[in-house]
């Protein structure tokens, strides 16, 4: 297996777009191979700063991000761009949206960006997003930027794989601060108030403010809070200096470190679940699973002892 798999991480740590797509597509549909692909290149990542968006439909991630993109393409960085897809790539103006700002982009190999429409796929959108961070940081993308729609369980193991979490808010669009989960809140690093060209951004911000001074994070970071008109570029420079500022913040004290473990305790209690759930789903020959559902169903045998059985404690 190595003696495939070292040629391909050369050309693909060489920047060669082509080995990237296919060590993406690779990790994507968990093909063979997909493992030991992952396991040799995770020594190689680390380097880049993961940077997670997330917010409503619409709120304008795209549209920032590309242009987040173009701000760090200024500074010489290559970026990787992870657009999670909440729904299907082939409905809806964001998606559009994506693809023409993609040939945009066409021309410059220093962006690579990846629409994945996964969701209820092998090992789940989150864990399918974190081997695609993997590789990309592996091929040595300076920045990786997630876009991922602000809603549910998935979203908030996403921005878990991320350094720096930007959370995007817009005026007037009934997703006020109040009806945003807490889990959300809880995850900016940064907020972002996009679309301020519209009335009721000064009132969303105070509402950021009033939230922020009833929960101090612990670690004594208080999330700035960034104006944007993602359509014409405004504020753009300010969300980049943000960044660089909690990117600065991180780097001091350990905290990178420390936030680092933090996420990998969640991620490998995630990982073990689904490792269990498949060796336990392997034991469980084709239809053996309704047999033993109609067995407990009547009450012929307890589910207790047979979880027990089934998970080799019996
Ligand atoms: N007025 C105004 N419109 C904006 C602004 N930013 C983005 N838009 C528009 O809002 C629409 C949605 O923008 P996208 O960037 O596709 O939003 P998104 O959050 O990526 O959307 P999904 O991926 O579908 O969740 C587009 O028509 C943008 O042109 C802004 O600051 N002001
Ligand atoms: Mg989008």
């Amino acid at each position: 297996m190595d003696r495939e798999i070292q040629p391909w991480i050369e050309l693909l740590r060489s920047g060669d777009a082509r080995a990237l797509a296919r060590a993406i597509s690779t990790v994507e549909n968990r093909a063979a191979g997909s493992a030991d692909l992952l396991k040799t290149l995770f020594p190689h990542t680390g380097k880049a700063r993961v940077i997670g968006l997330t917010g409503a439909p619409g709120a304008g991630k795209s549209t920032l991000v590309d242009h987040l993109a173009r701000l760090y393409r200024r500074q010489n960085r290559t970026v990787g761009i992870v657009a999670v897809d909440p729904t299907s790539p082939y409905t809806g103006g964001a998606i559009l949206g994506d693809r023409i700002r993609m040939q945009d982009h066409f021309a410059d190999p220093g962006i690579y960006i990846r629409s994945m429409a996964t969701r209820g796929s092998l090992g789940g959108l989150a864990r399918t997003t974190a081997d695609v961070t993997t590789v990309l940081d592996a091929s040595g993308r300076d920045v990786i930027l997630i876009e991922t729609v602000g809603v549910g369980q998935d979203e908030v193991d996403i921005v878990r794989l991320a350094d720096i979490t930007v959370v995007i808010l817009v005026p007037g669009m009934g997703d006020d601060v109040q009806t945003i989960k807490a889990g959300i809140m809880e995850i900016a690093d940064i907020f972002v108030i996009n679309k301020s060209d519209r009335e009721g951004a000064e009132r969303v911000e105070r509402e950021i403010r009033a939230l922020q001074s009833l929960a101090v994070r612990n670690d004594g970071w208080t999330p700035p809070i960034v104006k944007t008109v993602a359509s014409e570029g405004k504020g753009v420079e300010e969300l980049g200096a943000a960044v660089a500022e909690y990117q600065n913040y991180l780097q001091k004290e350990n905290r990178a470190l420390k936030k680092s473990v933090e996420n990998w305790q969640e991620r490998l209690v995630e990982m073990l679940r689904d490792a269990m759930l498949e060796k336990a789903r392997a034991a469980l020959v084709d239809g053996s699973l309704a047999r033993l559902a109609a067995e407990v169903a009547e009450h012929k045998r307890d589910p207790y002892s047979l979880i027990e059985e089934i998970v080799g404690k019996g």
